[in-house]
C-alpha cells in the first residue's frame, strides 16, 4: 500500500508540501484545479506541478481528479472538442509518468454534507450529513418541486421546524455546506445558480447517464489502453440520488455495470468506504474483496450512520465500517498482483477526509482536509496494515 495525501496545490492549499513529507506519506494525490474544466491540462503545467512535488521529496500517484465537463455527463451538444481535449490531457499526463486517474460522474455537485463543524465529544470536528436539514434546504431554501417525497414525513417535519426557526445566517451557512464538496477553485453556486443546474437536467433519467457514461468510457478508455493508464471512479458520495439528479456509481450493482460497459483492466475503480459506506445497504469490506481485481486507488475513511439516513464521518477505526478487513483485502489483492509481477502491486491510498483537531481550526483547510485529522486516519491506517503483514510475513 502506498500512503498518499490529497494536496490542492501551491496557491490553494494551506499545507505544505514539506509538512505532508512529515505524515510519512510518500504519495501526493492532486489535480490541476486552477484549469478550468474542459480546457486541456499542458504537458508544461504538469511537469511544473511535478517538480514541485518531486523537489519536495515526495512522487505524485493519483491525479484526482481528471474533472468530466457537465456537457459530458448531460451528452449535450457536440462533444468532440470535449473528448479531445480530455484524451490530450490524458497524453500529457502518461507523457510524465503519471498514470492513475480518479474521476467521478457525480451530476452538478460533489461530495455533500449539511455541517463543516459537526462536534465530537472528544473535542474537534467533522463533517456531517443531516438529513432534516438537506430536507430543509431542499424544500424549503431550493423549493424544489417534489423534495418532499425523497424524505420521511418525520424528516420533512423537522426540516420544516428548523427552516422556520432559523436565521438568514444560518441558512447562508447550510448553502455554504452544501456548497463545499466542489472541488478546489471551482465555482459556488447560489440557490439562483443551483436551480439552473437543475433546470439543466430536467428530463434527464438515470438510463441517459448511464447512456452518456459509457460514452465517456467509449471514449477515454482505448486511449487510457494506449497511453498505459488507470482509470478509477470514484463513487458518489453520499451513494444515493440527491437534489433529484440521478446517481449512478452508488452501489456493488452500479460499479458491477461500469466495470463491464466498458470491461478492461483501465476502466477501474477507487475504493471510497467512506462514500460507500453512508448507504447502509452497502457493505465495502464486501464491495472490496468483489472489485479488488479493478481497486486502482483507495480512500480509507469511515463513517458512523443514524437510521433516518444521517451519518457522520467517524474517526478512521471508530465508525461502522471494519476497516481491518478492508485493509486486509487490499493486502491480500496486492500480494496476488506481485506474485504475477505486475509493476502496479501496491495500490495508493490515501485517509481521504479527517477530523479538525488541535491546531487544525486555527491553521484552516478545504473542509475534510486538514492536517492533523487526515495525519491521524493515515497513522491508524499504517499500523492497521504494519500489523496485517507483520502477521502475514510471521
Ligand atoms: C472524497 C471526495 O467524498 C469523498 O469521499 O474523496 O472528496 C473526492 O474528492 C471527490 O469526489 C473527487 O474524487
Ligand atoms: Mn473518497
Amino acid at each position: 500500500m502506498i500512503e498518499s495525501w490529497r494536496w490542492y496545490g501551491p496557491e490553494l492549499d494551506t499545507i505544505s508540501l514539506p509538512q505532508i513529507t512529515q505524515t510519512g506519506a510518500s504519495g501526493v494525490v492532486t489535480a490541476l484545479h486552477e484549469i478550468a474544466y474542459g480546457e486541456v491540462w499542458s504537458r508544461e503545467a504538469i511537469s511544473e506541478r511535478r517538480a514541485l512535488i518531486e523537489a519536495a521529496g515526495l512522487h505524485w500517484h493519483v491525479v484526482e481528479s481528471l474533472p468530466i465537463h457537465e456537457r459530458i455527463k448531460r451528452g449535450e451538444g457536440d462533444l468532440s472538442a470535449l473528448f479531445a481535449n480530455y484524451r490530450q490531457s490524458m497524453a500529457n499526463l502518461a507523457a510524465e509518468g503519471i498514470t492513475t486517474i480518479c474521476y467521478n460522474f457525480m451530476p452538478v455537485l460533489d461530495w455533500t454534507r449539511t455541517d463543516l463543524t459537526a462536534p465530537l465529544t472528544t473535542g474537534g470536528s467533522c463533517l456531517r450529513f443531516e438529513a432534516y436539514r438537506m430536507a430543509a434546504f431542499e424544500i424549503h431554501m431550493l423549493k424544489r418541486e417534489g423534495a418532499e417525497d425523497d424524505y420521511t414525513p418525520d424528516v420533512c417535519a423537522r426540516a420544516k421546524t428548523w427552516f422556520e426557526g432559523s436565521t438568514q445566517s444560518e441558512r447562508d451557512a447550510l448553502l455554504h455546506a452544501i456548497m463545499s464538496g466542489l472541488p478546489g477553485a471551482y465555482d459556488r453556486y447560489d440557490i439562483a445558480g443551483l436551480r439552473d443546474q437543475l433546470g439543466l437536467y430536467e428530463g434527464i433519467d438515470r438510463d441517459e447517464i448511464r447512456r452518456n457514461f459509457k460514452r465517456f468510457l467509449d471514449e477515454v478508455i482505448p486511449t487510457a489502453e494506449e497511453l498505459g493508464l488507470r482509470f478509477c471512479v470514484h463513487p458518489d458520495d453520499p451513494p444515493r440520488d440527491i437534489l433529484g439528479l440521478p446517481r449512478i456509481v452508488s452501489n456493488a450493482e452500479d460499479i458491477d455495470w461500469i466495470l463491464q460497459a466498458h470491461d478492461s483492466p483501465a476502466n477501474g475503480l477507487t475504493l471510497c468506504t467512506g462514500s460507500l459506506g453512508a448507504n447502509p445497504a452497502n457493505d465495502p469490506p464486501a464491495i472490496a474483496e468483489h472489485f479488488a481485481s479493478r481497486i486502482h486507488f483507495a480512500h480509507l475513511r469511515n463513517v458512523r450512520k443514524d437510521p433516518d439516513g444521517s451519518f457522520e464521518e467517524a474517526a478512521h477505526l471508530g465508525g461502522d465500517t471494519d476497516m481491518v478487513a478492508v485493509a486486509e483485502t487490499l493486502l491480500a489483492e496486492e500480494t496476488l498482483r506481485t506474485s504475477e509481477g505486475r509493476a502496479d502491486a501496491q495500490i495508493p491510498f490515501r485517509p481521504d477526509h479527517g477530523h479538525v483537531l488541535l491546531d487544525d481550526a486555527a491553521r484552516g483547510s478545504f473542509p475534510g482536509y486538514p492536517l492533523i485529522g487526515r495525519m491521524r486516519g493515515l497513522a491508524e491506517m499504517r499500523g492497521v496494515i504494519a500489523g496485517l503483514k507483520g502477521r502475514r510475513d510471521g
